[in-house]
């Protein structure tokens, strides 16, 4: 039984969040609470569970606001929801607004709104996922995307039990951002420059800002997009399919 919430999901009864530790004499047992990373993480590991029991490629979008996160998760639905069963997790500070926009692409959608906190937490994806398995009337996702709050700094702390984890940068925003933020590209796996139709008025050399990227992390996988003019987007989605195929080939 899955000690977050009773979804009666196997393998979930891990130890509870303290340890004991005694003194150097023996005599004195002093119990130390574990972090509250330690336990987002122990929860984020329960959330992978579900995702690889049940064969989802989970993804986790993060990005300074307004980047281009939700725009992106509307073309993507609109390009792959004939082949792929789509699901979004929403995570923003207030409102419903970005989970209503992807549902009215084709997505089965649940808005986690954190009240004031600046990124998701595992435990709140816990939650999320379970009600969009509800919404979704027993399918499954092939794909779950969450969208975390808008941030570049504080979500790339929290692991939420995704596959993949997308760090997207806008063109306005600056060549700068992989040098000044350097957390969010070394925890990533791939790396989006969105709005690369505004080129040609920024000050913003792609290739320079790619080779930063990669001085942090060789490992990114990178794509240049614009959701505005279709640049870039099939190669995203022929990704999307590879990882997907991959997902539904590995046995759990
Ligand atoms: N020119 C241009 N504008 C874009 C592009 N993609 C998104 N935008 C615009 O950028 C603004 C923000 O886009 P969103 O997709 O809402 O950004 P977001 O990252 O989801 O924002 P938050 O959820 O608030 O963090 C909107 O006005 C979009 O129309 C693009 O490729 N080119
Ligand atoms: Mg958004």
């Amino acid at each position: 039984m899955c000690d977050v919430c009773g979804c009666g999901s196997h393998d979930h009864s891990h130890e509870v969040s303290t340890m004991k530790v005694s003194d150097d004499t023996g005599k004195k047992t002093i119990e130390v609470k574990q972090s509250l990373l330690q336990e987002n993480e122990r929860i984020a590991e329960i959330n992978r569970q579900h995702f690889d029991e049940k064969g989802i490629l989970a993804i986790n979008l993060i990005s300074s606001p307004g980047s281009g996160k939700t725009t992106l998760l509307e073309k993507t639905i609109e390009a792959l929801k004939d082949e792929f069963n789509i699901g979004v997790l929403e995570g923003d500070i207030e409102t419903e607004r970005d989970a209503e926009r992807v549902r009215a692409k084709g997505a089965a959608a649940i808005q986690l709104t954190t009240g004031g906190a600046c990124h998701l937490e595992a435990p709140l994806v816990h939650k999320g996922f379970h009600a969009l398995e509800k919404q979704m009337n027993g399918e499954v996702p092939d794909i779950l995307f969450i969208e975390n709050v808008g941030n570049l700094v504080c979500p790339s702390s929290f692991y939420l039990g995704e596959h993949v984890r997308v760090v997207l940068v806008s063109v306005p925003e600056g060549p700068d951002k992989p040098a000044k933020y350097p957390k969010a590209f070394k925890t990533s796996n791939v790396f989006i420059i969105t709005k690369a139709d505004l080129l040609p008025y920024f000050d913003f050399d792609v290739e320079k800002v790619k080779k930063e990227a990669l001085s942090l992390n060789p490992n990114l996988k990178i794509f240049v997009i614009s959701s505005k003019t279709g640049e870039g987007l099939n190669e995203w989605f022929d990704y999307l399919r590879d990882m997907v195929e991959k997902k539904k080939g590995i046995k759990v």
